[in-house]
């Protein structure tokens, strides 16, 4: 492959996401294929994917199921609307993805991003209330760090100030429990750290300031991705539960990230044990392949809007591409293949070989912490003085040139491989990790 034929001539017109533009433009960096745990490059190298992609390629890439899933429904019927009509596999597909769910989740509502599960949750939350005769209960109330997506509900209970600032008012009415990350207290824990469960108590003291009343739903990451790997400490999402189930508050777990197997369970809900009342996602419900993100709602939720009369509308809500045919042919094939290989749960297989060769990097330079849970993984570095998320942003480049890709956030790296990885693979990617890490100015 000649770089004429894999490598645009101009990379003006497309405004990256989330992406340094100037920086990649001057030094571009093109995925032209990928294989199961690799990427190639324009250049014709091979790449161990250290992240799944963006967190959502969880069977790996390229996998033969969904590839002829896709191309097969392409064929025979590429787009139904999606309201007031249906087609077959949108049914399939919130039946299988129901039985997978933790118990009592038995209705989905497909999107097409995390970001659309996010305002879908938030707006069920506020109807749910309205429709129960108790709309004056609108608050919602997100987390510091928290990252709920970059449309205007997920930004306003999200607390990341990067994501936030340039944004005006966004919505109001929101409050936001503090985060949990304590390295003073929890540096290098494997798995929940013991410190901070208390935190949890904040949402009291939210609640007390305005009045049960008003509070409609509290949204968090179970582990919260984005923001760096912050793990929930012991009894922290129990207690949270607790005390939106004594206040009538709904509890919304974003598993975005969580969601299909990245804990070692299908979801993170059933890892922790604590049943929140609705779980929205994304990335691995299509391994990433086809946009598509679902949010899971208890059966309480979804029959309070089963009233009135039959022809009319419960929900004002929904998007054209809600159920898309080729996304959930996409979705039904990525679940074939994650129950045939065993992926949901294969975390929880890798889980100790993965802490162990992560954490056999607490003595790299640089390196300040070292977080991780099922496959996922954080190695925190000191930042250069005065010039943050310099150090870690090096770090990705120097990586990528010796043939691994990994994610910075601030001045932590993060690690959360395709679910099928080998133990070869890991020794790989640490391995590498420490020469990067040794070798960073
Ligand atoms: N909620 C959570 C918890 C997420 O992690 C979203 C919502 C938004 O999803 P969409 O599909 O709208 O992007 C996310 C997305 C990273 C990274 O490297 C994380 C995400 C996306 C891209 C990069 O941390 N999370």
């Amino acid at each position: 492959m000649s770089d004429a034929t894999n490598v645009p001539n101009d990379l003006n017109a497309f405004w990256m996401p989330f992406t340094a533009n100037r920086q990649f433009k001057k030094q571009p960096r093109m995925f032209v294929g990928a294989k199961d745990m690799h990427y190639t490059t324009s250049d014709g190298r091979e790449v161990l994917d250290g992240t799944a992609g963006l967190w959502c390629c969880n069977a790996g890439h390229c996998r033969p199921k969904i590839t002829e899933a896709i191309q097969q429904q392409a064929g025979e019927l590429d787009y139904a609307p999606a309201f007031q009509m249906g087609h077959p596999k949108a049914f399939q597909l919130a039946n299988r993805l129901v039985d997978v769910a933790p118990d009592g989740m038995d209705h989905v509502f497909f999107t097409n991003s995390g970001s659309e599960s996010v305002e879908t949750a938030l707006k069920i939350a506020l109807a749910y209330h309205k429709v129960k005769g108790e709309g004056s209960r609108t608050r919602l109330v997100g987390r510091e760090r928290g990252y709920h997506g970059v449309n205007f509900g997920g930004i306003s209970v999200g607390g990341i100030v990067a994501n936030r600032k340039m944004f005006g008012t966004l919505l109001t009415g929101v409050d936001h429990l503090p985060h949990t990350h304590l390295p003073d207290q929890n540096a290098f824990t494997r798995g929940e750290p013991e410190h901070g469960g208390d935190l949890a108590d904040e949402l009291e003291r939210i609640v007390a300031l305005h009045d049960a009343s008003t509070v409609a739903a509290v949204i968090v990451e179970p582990v919260a991705g984005s923001t760096g790997v912050l793990i929930p400490p012991k009894g922290y999402l129990k207690r949270l539960r607790d005390i939106c189930t004594k206040h009538g508050i709904l509890l919304i777990f974003d598993e975005v990230i969580t969601g299909f197997g990245r804990l070692g369970s299908p979801f993170a809900a059933q890892h922790f044990d604590v049943m929140p009342d609705m779980i929205t996602t994304a990335k691995g419900l299509t391994n990433g392949v086809i946009p598509m993100g679902a949010v899971f709602v208890s059966n309480e939720i979804h029959d309070a809007f089963m009233n009135g009369p039959e022809h009319l509308i419960e929900f004002f809500h929904g998007y054209t591409y809600s159920g898309n045919p080729i996304a959930s042919a996409a979705g039904l094939a990525t679940l074939e293949t994650y129950a045939e290989e065993g992926l949901l749960t294969r975390a929880a297989e890798m889980d100790s070989y993965w802490a162990d060769a992560l954490h056999s990097l607490k003595d790299a330079k640089h390196v300040i912490d070292i977080r991780n849970i099922g496959l996922i993984g954080a190695i925190e570095l000191e930042g250069i003085a005065g010039e943050p998320t310099k150090r870690a942003f090096s770090c990705f480049l120097d990586a990528y040139e010796r043939g691994l890709l990994i994610r910075t956030t601030g001045d932590t790296i993060a690690l959360s491989p395709p679910l099928i990885i080998e133990k070869s693979h890991i020794d790989q990617l640490v391995d590498t990790l420490r020469t990067v890490l040794n070798e960073a100015a």
